[in-house]
């Protein structure tokens, strides 16, 4: 009502200004068609007004929409992700973890002779073990003092031999987590014999061999190693499984025939694999004849 009454009053002025000095009788009739005008003027304003925002209101609408989706898709996949893998590794860890307590048994007899002990991990606790191999008379004994409340476990090893055997040491064959043991069982002219056990549920097991030919299935795991002129006989741990290696200098004397052969382990079964040969030249390095972790022969 107040910018009616200014336009009635713009147009006062101006109908007098544009009047000039018309008479009494033509000013009430020019105020009248002056005020008819502004009211249309008014309208159209009004108009405009209400449209624009109608318009704003949408625009914001789609906005908050699009930010919203975002939002929740982002959080949910990271979150779901996350916690399961931190879990599985933490149980796999506290499995691994249990100790093992065997039977007690007593102390190696006073009249044991060449006794050999080296520190093992037979039960992946990694509380030191102790692998102890021994003579009395004429017989060869293995035992294994298990770390963990003084525990004890003894095996007698089926081979004699005149030269002395001893504890080499344990190491991860199949890298499960518990060592297996390598125990010098005899020695020829240029090679040592290296026989394999297995240490589970406080019982020593030597492990066998499933061949592909089948012809030595069953039989024990014993290995010999060293060099003589023109044949060497190598074994080697990758940490998953063990390898043979057997090569033969040609007659001209001017490369190998070299032949390596996988062993993978389970339980206290070695399953030998389809092997690689290679030529070598006789100048070239076959590597170390024995080389499972830092174990040496003794
Ligand atoms: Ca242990
Ligand atoms: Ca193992």
């Amino acid at each position: 009502m107040g910018r009616v009454a200014g336009w009635c009053v713009m147009a006062l002025v101006a109908a007098a200004c544009v009047g000039g000095g018309v008479s009494d009788v033509t000013d009430p009739t020019a105020a009248t068609s002056s005020t008819t005008s502004s009211s249309t003027s008014t309208t159209v304003a009004t108009t405009t007004t209400t449209t624009a925002p109608t318009s704003t209101t949408v625009a914001e609408t789609t906005t908050t929409t699009v930010a919203t989706t975002t939002t929740t898709t982002a959080p949910t996949t990271t979150t779901t992700t996350a916690p399961t893998t931190t879990t599985t590794v933490v149980r796999s860890t506290t499995t691994t973890a249990l100790p093992v307590v065997c039977a007690p048994l007593s102390p190696v007899p006073a009249s044991a002779m060449e006794v050999t002990t080296v520190p093992v991990n037979v039960d992946g606790d990694n509380l030191a073990d102790l692998m102890t191999v021994y003579r009395v008379e004429e017989t060869w004994g293995l035992r294994i003092d298990v770390g963990v409340g003084g525990g004890v476990v003894e095996a007698i090893l089926d081979v004699f031999a005149l030269d002395p055997v001893a504890a080499i040491g344990g190491f991860d064959i199949e890298g499960d987590g518990s060592d297996e043991l390598f125990v010098k069982v005899g020695s020829g002219a240029y090679a040592t014999l290296i026989q394999l056990f297995d240490f589970k549920d406080c019982t020593i097991t030597p492990i066998t061999l499933d061949t592909i030919d089948d012809a030595n299935d069953g039989v024990t795991a014993i290995f010999g190693v060293g060099a003589s002129i023109g044949t060497v006989s190598a074994l080697t741990c990758d940490g998953t499984q063990l390898w043979t290696l057997d090569a033969n200098l040609s007659d001209d004397g001017t490369f190998y025939e070299v032949m390596e052969v996988p062993y993978t382990l389970s339980g206290s079964v070695l399953t030998q694999g389809f092997g690689d040969g290679a030529i070598v030249s006789a100048d070239e390095s076959l590597g170390p004849l024995f080389s499972c972790g830092d174990l040496t022969l003794p």
